[in-house]
């Protein structure tokens, strides 16, 4: 049963100083918001993968706004889960404490985390093609082809797309931090995207960090960690939260 692990984890993270979480879609999943990879992943047939690079914007700017009208439509009136508290709780507990998640859909801020490290952007935030300012924008649904108010160039989302290269001072920022890991989670993320994936794997081998996975169900990366724990990110970390406690 996952309590006497997560029992495991927290000892360590009791025992240590500096703590990363890395999150994936995983986290937001009983919020309601579809996991990319999930049976609820598909918008009219299309993947992820094919809607979000600047081809396919280049190609069709309408088709990939829709998707992300769609997504903001869906997330808006969504709310953070238990598994996102209580990161919020841990963060309070641990000295040396970072969160870097993957999503785009703003929950972790919503929770009340002090200063989660979005590494692929938010879906609440437009950048300018031609001047290249970002705005936040939450309205639902964002006008069709939206225009910069500064110099009327095409918005974009600001989210990092497949093919894009993640901003260096993040990338940069992360290793540091996972380059100093004595324990690392790994929450709901099936390890399939760069350069994310690798970095469970950075904070074990540079920083000889404890890293436990927390999955709903094992993933290729699995055997790699000190830990694989099944179970729904909304349960495991309240509990967690629960051991550490103090
Ligand atoms: C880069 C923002 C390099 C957009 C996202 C071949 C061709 C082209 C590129 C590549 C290639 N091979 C590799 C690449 C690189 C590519 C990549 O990794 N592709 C993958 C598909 C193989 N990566 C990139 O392009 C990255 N950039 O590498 O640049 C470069 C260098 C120099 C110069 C130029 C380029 C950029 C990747 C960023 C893509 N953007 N999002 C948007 O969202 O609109 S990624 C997208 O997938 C989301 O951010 C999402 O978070 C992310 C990862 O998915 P997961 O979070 O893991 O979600 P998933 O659904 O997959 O899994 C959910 C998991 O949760 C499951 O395991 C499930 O079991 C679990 N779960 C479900 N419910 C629960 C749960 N667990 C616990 N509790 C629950 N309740
Ligand atoms: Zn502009």
């Amino acid at each position: 049963m996952g309590n006497e692990a997560i029992r495991q984890v927290a000892e360590k993270i009791k025992a240590s100083n500096s703590v990363v979480v890395l999150t994936g879609a995983g986290i937001s999943q009983e919020s309601g918001v579809p996991t990319f990879r999930g049976k609820d992943g598909l918008w009219k047939d299309f993947r992820a993968e094919d809607l979000a690079t600047p081809e396919a914007f280049h190609r069709d700017p309408v088709l990939v706004w829709e998707w992300y009208n769609w997504r903001r439509g869906l997330i808006k009136p969504l709310k953070p889960n238990p598994g996102h508290y209580a990161l919020v709780e841990l963060e309070k507990r641990i000295p040396d404490f970072t969160l870097v998640t993957q999503n785009v859909d703003g929950l972790h801020r919503a929770a009340g985390s002090k200063d989660p490290i979005e590494m692929h952007g938010t879906i609440w935030r437009v950048r300018c093609l031609e001047c290249k300012r970002s705005f936040e924008n939450r309205e639902v649904p964002i006008k069709i082809l939206p225009e910069c108010e500064a110099c009327g160039g095409l918005l974009r989302p600001d989210v990092v797309w497949f093919g894009e290269s993640l901003d260096t001072k993040i990338l940069h920022a992360i290793y540091t931090y996972l380059q100093r890991a004595e324990v690392m989670l790994v929450v709901g993320t099936s390890a399939i995207v760069q350069p994310a994936a690798s970095f469970g794997i950075v904070a074990k081998r540079t920083a000889g960090a404890f890293v436990a996975e927390l999955n709903r169900s094992r993933t290729h990366q699995s055997p790699v960690f000190d830990l694989s724990i099944q179970g729904k990110a909304g349960e495991l970390l309240p509990q967690l939260v629960d051991y550490v406690r103090p």
